[in-house]
């Protein structure tokens, strides 16, 4: 049946496309490997790319959306910890109708084997952040032990080393970045926090060994009580990034992403999940409807996934989805 709409309303439908892919054949370009290895050895205190890593999954993900894939290429979704990689990269790709008198009608975004994101929320209507600042072009991610956690586990995952080969500088190298990241968690962007004093600012405070004081004793970075989380934006406003990928040109979507895991037994120690909000901020004031229209999974040979689905009320969609790794086949 065919929709009927106002001519002034803009129209977006969406169809999202949710699934792991893996691919023998798919590598990261140049300047990604280069960007993650200055990162890598320290030399950039911000860097583009971390993991989720805190139970019995690693999966690695960056600023511009990309996810899944390791920085040499490889499959990046390691379970369990340590052992081989069981998706070689995931994402979330979105197609639809915009009518806001540009053309073409048609359009599409996402991440699949590249992305058609760039780091950075969006300031105004076509005007991003300048994802070349160090602070617009990072992940922020966070636990809540980080003081006193053996991280040498982590520190391997992230330097791509033995554990053997993991040295002091690089754990600490890790803990300084996790104890940046609660200090510069962006709540002004939208990352989640619990809000102590409910006063709707983020204050983290600190006890005198360094170590973070905790919700509700203070305002405390994270989402659903989760041992750790990533949180980043990325918006689709770069013509050449996002027509590079399907053709398409921008819609104006900014993308706030959020993961979180927990420690423990199976089933949860085995989940990763991970939260897509979407804002709307083209060049033009868009509604959308709040309806999606399709989701599509794919397991096969992949961990089987689960996807949980909310419609926020304020013209954004929030999903919310699982990676679950029932088994290793
Ligand atoms: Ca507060």
């Amino acid at each position: 049946m065919r929709r009927t709409i106002s001519p002034k309303a803009v129209f977006f439908t969406v169809a999202l496309l949710l699934t792991q892919f893996r691919s023998d054949a798919l590598l990261f370009g140049s300047d990604r490997k280069d960007q993650v290895r200055l990162a890598r050895s320290g030399l950039a205190f911000e860097p583009d790319a971390t993991l989720m890593n805190i139970n019995n999954i690693s999966m690695w993900v960056y600023s511009d959306g990309q996810s899944g894939n390791d920085p040499d290429g490889d499959s990046g979704v390691v379970f369990p910890r340590g052992t081989g990689g069981v998706v070689f990269a995931d994402g979330i790709v979105w197609g639809g109708r915009v009518q806001d008198g540009a053309n073409p009608l048609i359009r599409a975004g996402g991440q699949t084997y590249s992305t058609g994101l760039m780091p950075g929320s969006i300031l105004s209507p076509g005007q991003a952040e300048d994802f070349t600042a160090p602070s617009v072009n990072r992940v922020w991610r966070i636990r809540r032990d980080y003081l006193t956690a053996d991280l040498s586990r982590e520190a391997a995952e992230f330097y791509l080393k033995d554990l053997s080969e993991v040295s002091t500088t690089d754990v600490e190298l890790l803990r300084n970045r996790y104890a940046r990241d609660w200090l510069d968690w962006p709540w002004q962007k939208g990352a989640p926090f619990y809000d102590a004093e409910g006063d709707g600012v983020y204050k983290p405070r600190f006890r005198s060994d360094g170590s973070p004081m905790l919700f509700p004793e203070a305002d405390e970075p994270g989402l659903a009580n989760a041992d750790q989380a990533v949180w980043f934006v990325a918006n689709d406003l770069d013509p050449g990034t996002i027509q590079s990928l399907f053709g398409s040109p921008a819609i104006g979507l900014e993308v706030q992403t959020t993961l979180w895991a927990f420690t423990g037994p199976e089933p949860l120690g085995n989940v990763i999940f991970k939260r897509y909000r979407f804002f709307i901020k083209g060049p033009q004031r868009r509604l959308i409807p709040p309806e999606l229209t399709a989701c599509i999974l794919r397991s096969g040979r992949t961990p089987t996934s689960a996807v949980f689905m909310t419609i926020s009320l304020d013209q954004t969609w929030l999903w919310t989805w699982a990676t679950a790794i029932i088994r290793r086949t």
